[in-house]
């Protein structure tokens, strides 16, 4: 297909609750969508860098220079065999994982929805609803912790995810395992500890918790290992991999059992096809994680979520728990913690552009 335009959209969407994590605390989702398009079809995707570089290094500023700049010029005009080649021409942009993946997100709706087929089932994926649990925000007290969990579990969701950091840790996890004895649990810090802090984690190891999610520096692997060494709770690693050589490597070094994959932060569906591969020979489950998406991300996670290495319920909750309008029909809506993955061609969602058009606030058009 030759690419004939791409638009880069700057969108805004309130956000139903402030999310706070031990790197920071978000209000609004403001985000970078491209829209790739050719022969009348267009492919979306949702570019998950942030505001501020406390998450990734990468931010949407940096995102809209990479894609501007050096990315989207790669495809402008140019006659793609499919959605992998791609992959290849940007080979040689190093790094900006995040402005990556979402052209190359746009590029694989923008095929299958030409093949009319799903995205999911271009990939290989076999599921057709997947399990999801939900990740909750850092709380004032312990009391508001436990429950905004029974707010969510009562919503039928399948695993709840706690953010932790140094103060704020054993004590909510006590009390959210004592109200909740068989709830499957996990831990998120974002890379709050070091090994010398990492007491507190210790400890966490009475609670029966699934895994702990990114507890040491966001660039580490050895000191995971190391801790891995101390704890019986399994360590999942988010922040840390980028890749499927780091995640070749942490599964040798032994920094982590289960790893969080997020489109985004790898840089797209090829390197999450590698990880995936990667992790299937050595028996490490995985799972998708978020970054608050619009239904446009979201739609894609769920795709991410449908191939059989996906094991464990992921982030992807309910559109309705973070916006009161989505730019996307249907929304993305999970019923007893089951997510139904959209049959339709491309990611299986339609994008309501008189909505879209409301929650833009600068729209950049760059033709071939
Ligand atoms: O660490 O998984 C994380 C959100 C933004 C940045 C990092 C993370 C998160 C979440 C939220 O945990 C997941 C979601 O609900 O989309
Ligand atoms: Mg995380």
């Amino acid at each position: 297909m030759r690419i004939e335009k791409v638009v880069l959209r700057l969108v805004e969407m309130p956000l139903k609750f402030r999310f706070r994590t031990s790197f920071g605390e978000t209000a609004a989702k403001r985000f970078l969508l491209v829209e790739a398009v050719s022969e009348g079809f267009s492919g979306w995707g949702e570019c998950v860098a942030e505001d501020g570089p406390f998450y990734s290094p990468e931010t949407t500023d940096s995102a809209r220079s990479a894609l501007s700049r050096f990315l989207i010029p790669l495809v402008l005009g140019r006659d793609l065999a499919d959605a992998p080649a791609f992959d290849r021409l940007a080979e040689r942009v190093r790094g900006n994982r995040m402005a990556k993946g979402a052209l190359e997100a746009a590029l694989r709706d923008l095929f299958a929805r030409a093949d009319g087929v799903s995205l999911a089932r271009n990939l290989g994926g076999t599921r057709t609803a997947i399990e999801v649990g939900v990740s909750l925000g850092l709380q004032p007290t312990v009391e508001a912790t436990v429950e905004n969990v029974r707010r969510h579990v009562a919503q039928g969701y399948r695993r709840i995810k706690v953010k932790i950091e140094p103060g704020s840790d054993v004590d909510r996890v006590a009390a959210v395992r004592e109200a909740f004895p068989d709830l499957p649990l996990t831990v998120d810090a974002n890379a709050a500890y070091t090994l010398e802090t990492a007491g507190p984690l210790v400890a966490l190891d009475a609670f029966g918790l699934d895994y702990i999610e990114q507890p040491l520096h966001h660039e580490d692997l050895v000191d995971h290992a190391r801790l891995a060494g101390r704890l019986s709770t399994p360590i999942c690693l988010d922040e840390s991999i980028r890749s499927a050589s780091d995640a070749a490597a942490a599964i040798s070094l032994g920094a982590c059992r289960v790893l969080n994959v997020k489109l985004g932060r790898v840089g797209g569906y090829g390197e999450v096809l590698r990880i995936h591969e990667v992790a299937a020979a050595s028996g490490v489950p995985l799972w998708c994680g978020g970054m608050l998406e619009s239904g446009v991300g979201r739609a894609h996670n769920i795709a991410v979520a449908t191939l059989p290495g996906f094991t464990k319920p992921g982030d992807t909750a309910s559109s309705s728990r973070y916006f009161d309008e989505d730019i996307v029909e249907p929304r993305p809506e999970a019923a007893d913690g089951l997510m139904p993955v959209p049959g339709g061609p491309g990611i299986g969602v339609e994008v309501r552009r008189d909505v879209l058009a409301r929650f833009t606030l600068e729209t950049l058009e760059l033709p071939a």
